[in-house]
């Protein structure tokens, strides 16, 4: 595959980012435990052609609409805190851009109008600005912008890249990964919104990535390969009581809340299966949030998708 281009580090890094889905809400009915369930999660696939576009899953046994149709890369979506618009990236104008579009696929529009390359949206609780990651002057820094595109700020403004960006359900800080404190490797930090008050929250020589704080803002869960392959750690907000909830020797990635706190969804490798696009493909499962009760998510051809995009082989 020829994404690994976009991307001076492991590609691993930065396409799970892609992985994460957003839930609004919590009310269908289904085989997922019922606290959850969701209404909405946005992903992203592989189609026949070879190039991501976004899709918008409705319920958790609903069926999938896909919103993007073109040749281009359409990825890193998030979805907006009241589930009517979708922020991604595109490159369909021969370079990366955030866009914005409806739920229903309508109105896609270019905010940034900025070649760079961009990952990682997420919006703010209060769905006034969408923070991402920017490739410009050499590395990766957080940018803020308004939700229309105007008002764009450097947030880190550093040498070191800082990766994927996590906004606190309070709206006051950010959880990212970052290069910062040693270039072979990750560990997470906090920052308040404007970028001070870096706080480091990991330090050890494995990559610490995806941190994703819980709805109630007290716990963030995150990436580590500390133990020798990637686990599915949790930690409160201070980076105090790290602890090992997967557990177990596949690689286990990209944790996603449930929506009332309970439950962590997460991809696996501990039983990957070779998909359509001859790319490793990977089953989602869920567990509770203290790591018991791990179980593959009944098999559903779009479900499988939204944590099951090609992870880099070599990672
Ligand atoms: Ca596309
Ligand atoms: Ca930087
Ligand atoms: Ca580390
Ligand atoms: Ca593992």
């Amino acid at each position: 595959m020829g994404i690994a281009c976009y991307f001076q580090k492991n590609i691993g890094y930065i396409l799970v980012v892609v992985m994460t889905f957003f839930f609004v809400a919590c009310s269908s009915s289904s085989s997922l435990p019922q606290d959850a369930s969701f209404d909405k999660a946005v992903f992203v696939s592989l189609t026949g052609n070879g190039n991501f576009e976004i899709f918008v899953l409705t319920g958790t046994n609903g069926e999938a609409a896909q919103l993007t149709d073109n040749p281009a890369m359409d990825w890193f979506p998030a979805l907006s805190p009241d589930g009517t618009q979708i922020a991604f990236v595109s490159d369909r104008v021969g370079d990366d851009e955030i866009y914005v579009m409806d739920i229903d696929g309508t109105t896609q529009l270019n905010l940034t109008n900025n070649p760079g390359r961009y990952s990682g949206t997420t919006w703010s609780p209060d769905g006034t600005q969408i923070a991402f990651v920017s490739y410009h002057n050499g590395n990766y820094d957080i940018y803020i912008m308004n939700s229309d595109g105007s008002d764009l700020t450097n947030v880190t403004n550093s040498p070191a890249n800082e990766y994927q960006v996590s906004w606190s359900p309070d709206g006051s800080q950010f959880a990212f990964y970052a290069d910062g404190d040693n270039t072979k490797h990750t560990e997470i930090y906090t920052m308040n919104i404007d970028g001070t008050n870096v706080t480091r929250l990991t330090n050890n020589n494995a990559e610490e990535t995806e941190p994703n704080w819980s709805p109630d803002g007290t716990k963030i869960a995150f990436t580590s390969k500390r133990d020798g392959n990637k686990e599915i750690y949790v930690m409160n907000v201070d980076g105090t009581d790290q602890v090992n909830l997967s557990n177990h020797k596949a690689d286990d990635f990209n944790p996603v809340w449930s929506p009332d706190g309970k439950h962590i969804f997460f991809g696996s490798g501990r039983s990957s299966w070779s998909g359509i696009i001859n790319s490793e493909r990977y089953p989602s499962y869920l567990m509770n949030v203290d790591g018991s009760e791990q179980t593959r998510l009944p098999y559903h051809s779009w479900f499988e998708d939204i944590c099951c995009l090609p992870i880099n082989p070599s990672n």
